[in-house]
């Protein structure tokens, strides 16, 4: 009897253990080079995606996830609450009925804006399932609206031949199993949810990930997770957070079972989050970026300009990646204002400049605050948002330059040589946010070529936004002898003081000079220039207010340096999201020896 018992589990272990080793058909494992390019080309050519951020929360305009008060039994900032519900985040779905919802509508309205793929919230940290999941009640078809929003999505974008992307975090704080014990129950719990989702909405494009908890890889099935996926949808492309943040930190943590495990969790691609991705031309990579000020609605206003997401998608595209430009719909199911005239905006410049982003591949050049090339065939686009006095140089171009002009069919002066590839354009001729030149080679760019920089002193700060600080006033802790009040202006425009320095506090302990940039806006970076060679803001401390009274301290310098861009940023809906509201800014130096406080130059950048 007991032998026979024994046999029997030792067969079950074993068809488990082999279904649950069974990664040999997940691409990531064992594709060619060929099958893996092969796989990824529309994902490579399409360039921009349209993120959709949105659930019950938006009733309340309450941040999704992050505005549920409740119960994180573990994030990445180890916020914990003791809480277990959150009775008005919880309850906001009673009142979600998204009666202007309509799918196709927000499919040609992407494609109109010249997205070529979407990725949809299917189900966020707050557990809410936009599906009709039959594992939860806690669900949109228990809603008022009582309909599928991830079908009419999926087929809305199937009918208009836009590639559909799921957004699953696996991160759950209202699911009563998640992380409790071994965590088996949650994890076989969401990867049904995950079967359902790939198996009942017909082909599926794309499966965003959004972060796991723990560091316990043993927590985790990923391996019966992805043989899975893959089983179900051969072509499925996948980013990398499905384990992230899986990584031993305590003894008790348990690294990956197996190496190929860890090779499938991997992905597909990188995901660069609320920023510009750094060049990267041999992993695949896409920056995630929201328009409004979070990922979901947050009300009316607040949103980046258009000319700041073209020029994203441009940065993500030169530096070989995707853009996935994040919209947060209204409770009704339409879009704001403000979102829809970025989504037009963009769908207008890509009508003209299209062929300069889709379907290219990233370089040959370095991207920065010039701008950026990518090429298609023998075409070379050099994307330009600042230009140099004479026009612009880089470093020489082992293909010859056959002819030059603007995209919209302008002439363009060259020069080439072994030293270096220079193009001059009148101003006239120029465009805004991007002027875009056509270079005719003389034969294709190798996907993956690197050849060099643009040799420009831009000072790549265009990300950051306007100038704020121009008319801005300072205000210090004392002054002396070597200080001139005329040149204060100077810290903040204009010729620069001749002195190097443009205030010069007393001798103090801590001395300190405070900016008022006249009302709150929304701050993001701060440059502190130095007087050349002068160490005595070794340490420098920035802090930040709104109303002068209350202070965050944003920024210490770690190592002195003639000067600093410091990005200031403020952590909401779980990352440090570029720009905080501040309106005074104090620098101030500490110690126990009396020192006086001098800078050359402070520019604050942010929108307005
Ligand atoms: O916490 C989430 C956040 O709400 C949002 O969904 C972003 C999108 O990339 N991902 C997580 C933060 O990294």
């Amino acid at each position: 009897m007991k032998k026979t018992m024994f046999l029997n589990i030792a067969t079950a272990m074993l068809v488990a253990g082999l279904r649950a080793a069974d990664l040999s058909a997940v691409p990531q494992i064992n594709e060619t080079k060929e099958q893996r390019d092969e796989r990824m080309l529309w994902f490579r050519d399409a360039k921009f995606g349209m993120f959709i951020h949105w659930g019950p929360c938006s009733v309340a305009q309450k941040e999704i996830g992050w505005g549920r008060n409740a119960n994180r039994p573990w994030d990445i900032n180890g916020i914990q609450i003791p809480r277990t519900e959150d009775p008005e985040y919880d309850n906001l779905y009673k009142k979600f009925n998204p009666t202007k919802y309509n799918a196709d509508k927000w499919v040609r309205f992407a494609k109109e804006s010249g997205m070529k793929y979407m990725v949809l919230i299917a189900k966020h940290h707050d557990g809410f399932s936009m599906f009709d999941s039959k594992l939860t009640d806690y669900k949109i078809t228990s809603s008022p609206y009582r309909k599928d929003i991830v079908k009419q999505f999926a087929n809305a974008c199937h009918k208009h031949g836009m590639k559909l992307g799921l957004y699953y975090s696996t991160r759950d704080w209202y699911h009563p199993d998640y992380l409790v014990g071994d965590n088996a129950k949650y994890d076989e719990w969401y990867r049904k949810q995950i079967e359902e989702l790939l198996t009942n909405y017909g082909e599926v494009d794309l499966v965003w990930f959004d972060h796991v908890g723990g560091f316990d890889w043993g927590k985790w099935k990923f391996d019966e997770l992805f043989s899975m996926m893959y089983r179900l949808q051969p072509k499925l492309i996948v980013n990398n957070r499905a384990a992230a943040f899986c990584g031993p930190k305590t003894p008790e943590d348990r690294g990956p079972a197996r190496p190929e495990i860890a090779k499938a969790a991997r992905g597909d691609y990188d995901t660069p989050e609320g920023r510009i991705g750094a060049m990267n031309l041999a992993r695949d990579w896409e920056s995630c970026i929201h328009v409004g000020q979070g990922w979901s609605y947050r009300g009316e206003d607040g949103f980046k300009g258009p000319e700041d997401c073209i020029k994203m998608l441009v940065s993500c595209t030169t530096g070989g990646g995707n853009l996935l430009l994040n919209f947060g719909p209204r409770p009704d199911g339409t879009f704001a204002e403000g979102e829809a005239k970025v989504a037009h905006a963009m769908g207008a410049w890509l009508k003209k400049y299209g062929t300069a982003i889709y379907g290219t591949r990233g370089g040959p050049y370095r991207n920065g605050g010039w701008g950026g090339s990518c090429h298609k065939g023998d075409k070379l686009f050099l994307h330009v948002f600042e230009w140099g006095e004479k026009g612009l140089a880089f470093d020489p171009l082992p293909y010859k330059v056959k002819s030059a002009r603007t995209l919209d069919g302008k002439p363009v002066v060259f020069n080439q040589n072994d030293e270096e590839l220079s193009i001059q354009l009148e101003q006239a001729a120029r465009d805004t946010p991007v002027t875009v030149v056509e270079l005719t080679l003389e034969k294709p760019i190798e996907e993956g070529t690197f050849v060099g920089n643009a040799r420009t002193n831009s000072d790549g700060l265009w990300e950051f936004g306007k100038i704020l600080s121009e008319n801005a006033k300072l205000q210090l802790s004392s002054s002396s002898q070597y200080d001139v009040a005329a040149d204060h202006d100077k810290l903040f425009k204009g010729e620069k003081s001749k002195r190097g320095y443009a205030f010069h506090t007393g001798d103090e302990k801590t001395p300190w000079a405070k900016v008022d940039i006249g009302m709150v806006k929304n701050v993001k970076a701060v440059v502190i220039e130095n007087r050349p060679g002068e160490k005595r803001t070794e340490g420098l401390i920035l802090s930040t207010s709104e109303d002068g009274v209350n202070w965050e301290k944003s920024w210490h310098a770690i190592k002195w340096e003639p000067r600093w861009i410091v990005p200031i940023t403020r952590f909401h809906a779980g990352i440090n999201a570029p720009g905080r509201p501040v309106r005074y800014l104090k620098l101030e130096t500490t110690g126990d020896k009396p020192r006086a406080l001098i800078l050359n130059r402070l520019t604050v950048y942010g929108d307005e």
